[in-house]
């Protein structure tokens, strides 16, 4: 045991769904956390920490917490627990999982996400539990794997510009991300290039924190962004702002997307993003004629039916204008690719032997959790294992994911540290540790650093480890691989990269990949061409369009229809998905449940900002508060996310409203393809 002074830091990493990965200084007084800070050795943290994080001391000692394991008691759903002992629970978890496995292991199935994004309590000993059992493997598609497939047709793999770069930049579009809620750090980048001259284009149909601080502001409608995309390329090619060499040498399909494009003059895409034209024309010059010029596109445009495409429209703007050519020119969505993460080590689906078993998309739980034995869709789901989310929350659709876990036959664990709306379902509520309390290994899908997370102090209470909660398990089943006793530094050392590189994390907390500054300049991208790839074969192989279109949303306003306005849900700034909701001093500032109404939209229904309102369709009603200002345009509502249902005014969140259908590519939700009504409650 390593010996500390009664007061001492240690270096972690944020373990949270946020593109910054930030890296934290917690100190430590007689072994108890006093204080979580930013680490200003970290270039990208620069010692500043969002709000949330600050406060997750709070979070950690948090009289809530769920610090024993509990054992349902009252009727499903009612969150009536009583404590049991580890060993009662994990053995008569095991002997459940069992039986139910005897028949077909199949009927099992593990739902987890990015409650933590860390390697190892992620999916390492999870991943290899529910392999060697032959569950239903997880299709996780809840977030970013629309955008993610788009990418990947297009430039290869989730790989972009470096985000220090973007310091440099002329032209910065920030395009359907709100930087300053949810991207703080990339934001610094955009402030230092504002004061070196630098123009600002927030692209989003709400006029976010971020839009406030740009110098333009397009707000189109939810899901029109592919056609926005298309006449900027129109307008590039009838000025001839193009590179016609880097066209030549780098890209594929130029000649058909040229003609594609040329059917999306800027007046039509005026009509279809409900903006004026003036806009796109002065857009599609900026982005013409403006070197550098990049694209920080982040994850909100693609959660629409047509996301995927929009996103392959976005991401081969930079080739028609040779963007790619200039450190501080491109585009940047996601850079998780750029990491040598060892997978198969950590998850080995090689335990699967040659069984093959079905996938079940995350996105549509509600639906598989209500659906029986069929051939098409194999056996009923009989236990559920959720770990690292909170599906009853944040999931599309809630009337049925909620009817799904209120199932009486169905065994639910959960694995939290706290009674979520999802753990109120459980069968049995297992206490998991926070970051605070051990050991981990970050990438991150903003920057291109991996972080080392050192336990700062012993778990609270009972709480133990995801991995050592399923390494335990393991051992109840039956399992004698070796691989289900590695600890968690073994793990952290084999997650990424070459052994030594953890004696790197263990000796500075954090190493950058050693990346070239300007990937693209000459082509080089990771797709089968090695060129940026406008028209896809890949694509086209699969019976789908090859060249990227503009795919309107399944939901669309129509002037007198029953639902006559959009409806998108993007997080509230001190809120993470549906983490923190829970806690007082954030709740304070975010104050209730809030739809943003346009004060036409408002007026036109009586409605006074502060009213409590219903917004609603025929998947359900939501209950909250009006909040009327100009953050909303014209026909456009935003229901701030992700609140617990349980904490709302009539025991709902915003996922009431949204739908169970896909994206275009990636098989993800539809968040923000969503229409509604809204009427005084009561009225
Ligand atoms: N504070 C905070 N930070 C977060 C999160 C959080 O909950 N709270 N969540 C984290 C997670 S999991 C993720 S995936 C990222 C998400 O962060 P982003 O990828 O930035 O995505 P969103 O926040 O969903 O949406 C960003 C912006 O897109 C806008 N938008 C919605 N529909 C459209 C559209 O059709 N077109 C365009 N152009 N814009 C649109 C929204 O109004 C919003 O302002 O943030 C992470 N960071
Ligand atoms: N309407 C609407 N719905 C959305 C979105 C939206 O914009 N609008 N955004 C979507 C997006 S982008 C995402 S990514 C999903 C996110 O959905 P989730 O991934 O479910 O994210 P959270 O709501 O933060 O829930 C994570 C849970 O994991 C728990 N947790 C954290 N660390 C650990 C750990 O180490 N061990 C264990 N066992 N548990 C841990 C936390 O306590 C928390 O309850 O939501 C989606 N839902
Ligand atoms: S949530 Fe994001 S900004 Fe906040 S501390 Fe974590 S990584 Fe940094
Ligand atoms: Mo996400």
């Amino acid at each position: 045991m390593q010996t500390h002074p009664p007061v001492h830091t240690v270096v972690g990493a944020c373990p949270h769904d946020c593109p910054d990965t930030c890296s934290l200084l917690t100190t430590v007084q007689d072994g108890r956390a006093i204080k979580v800070q930013g680490n200003p050795a970290h270039a990208m943290t620069d010692g500043v920490l969002c709000t949330k994080v600050s406060r997750y001391t709070e979070r950690t000692y948090h009289p809530e917490r769920i610090l024993q394991p509990l054992k349902r008691v009252g009727p499903k759903g009612s969150g009536q627990f009583e404590p049991v002992t580890w060993d009662a629970a994990l053995d008569d978890i095991a002997t459940r999982l069992k039986r139910i496995a005897a028949d077909d292991p199949q009927a099992i199935l593990p739902y987890s996400y990015a409650g933590t994004m860390g390697l190892v309590q992620g999916e390492s000993i999870a991943a290899r539990f529910f392999h060697q059992l032959g569950a239903s493997l997880l299709d996780r598609t809840i977030c970013a794997s629309a955008g993610a497939e788009a990418l990947t047709y297009t430039l290869g793999a989730k790989v972009g510009m470096r985000v220090g770069q973007f310091a440099q930049s002329k032209l910065i579009l920030i395009w359907g991300s709100n930087s300053i809620g949810s991207n703080l750090h990339f934001w610094r980048m955009a402030q230092e290039a504002k004061r070196q001259g630098a123009k600002l284009v927030c692209i989003d149909p709400r006029k976010s924190e971020t839009a406030d601080k740009c110098h333009t502001h397009i707000a189109l409608k939810p899901g029109t962004d592919a056609a926005l995309a298309l006449a900027l390329m129109h307008e590039c090619i009838v000025h001839n702002w193009l590179d016609q060499d880097y066209l030549d040498r780098y890209t594929v399909g130029w000649d058909a997307l040229r003609a594609r494009a040329l059917q999306w003059p800027p007046q039509r895409a005026a009509e279809v993003c409900g903006v004026p034209v003036e806009q796109i024309i002065e857009l599609a010059r900026d982005w013409g004629t403006t070197r550098p010029a990049a694209i920080r596109l982040n994850y909100g445009m693609q959660r629409v039916r047509g996301g995927g495409n929009a996103v392959r429209a976005i991401a081969c703007l930079p080739a028609l204008t040779g963007a790619w050519r200039h450190p501080a020119g491109g585009l940047l969505l996601a850079s998780s690719g750029h990491f040598p993460v060892r997978r198969a080590a950590l998850q080995r689906p090689d335990l699967l032997g040659d069984r093959r078993p079905r996938m079940v998309n995350m996105s549509t739980i509600g639906e598989a959790l209500l659906a029986p034995a069929s051939p098409a869709f194999g056996p009923q789901i009989q236990a559920v294992v959720v770990y690292n989310s909170n599906p009853v929350a944040v999931a599309p659709q809630s009337g049925q994911v909620v009817q799904g876990f209120a199932r009486e036959d169905l065994f639910t664990v959960v694995l939290e540290h706290f009674q979520t709306d999802t753990a109120d379902y459980a069968d049995y509520i297992l206490p998991a540790t926070t970051q605070l309390e051990h050991w981990d290994i970050h990438t991150s899908y903003g920057h291109t650093d991996v972080l080392l997370n050192r336990p700062a102090i012993a778990p609270v209470g009972q709480a133990r480890t995801n991995t050592a909660i399923f390494r335990a398990l393991a051992q109840r089943m039956g399992y004698h691989d070796p691989c289900f006793q590695e600890d968690d530094e073994a793990l952290c050392r084999s997650a990424i990269g070459a052994p030594q590189d953890f004696d790197i994390l263990l000796a500075q907390g954090f190493f950058s990949l050693d990346l070239p500054d300007v990937p693209f300049a000459q082509g080089g991208f990771p797709t089968p061409s090695g060129k940026c790839e406008f028209f896809s074969q890949r694509l086209a192989d699969m019976g789908l369009d090859g060249l990227p279109d503009h795919v309107p949303n399944y939901e669309v306003a129509q002037a007198h229809g029953r639902y006559p306005l959009a409806m998108i849900s993007p997080p509230a700034r001190n809120f993470l998905n549906s983490s923190f909701v829970n806690l007082q001093s954030l709740r304070d500032i975010e104050a209730e449940p809030v739809l943003e109404m346009h004060p036409h939209d408002a007026a036109a229904r009586g409605i006074a900002n502060g009213a409590v309102v219903r917004v609603f369709n025929d998947r359900g009603t939501y209950v909250c508060k009006a909040r009327v200002n100009d953050r909303a345009r014209l026909g456009v509502v935003n229901g701030l996310g992700i609140w617990w249902r349980k904490l709302g005014l009539n025991g709902t969140n915003v996922n009431e409203l949204t739908s169970q259908k896909l994206t275009d590519l990636g098989r993800a939700p539809v968040f923000y393809d969503c229409l509604v009504e809204v009427a005084l409650d009561g009225a």
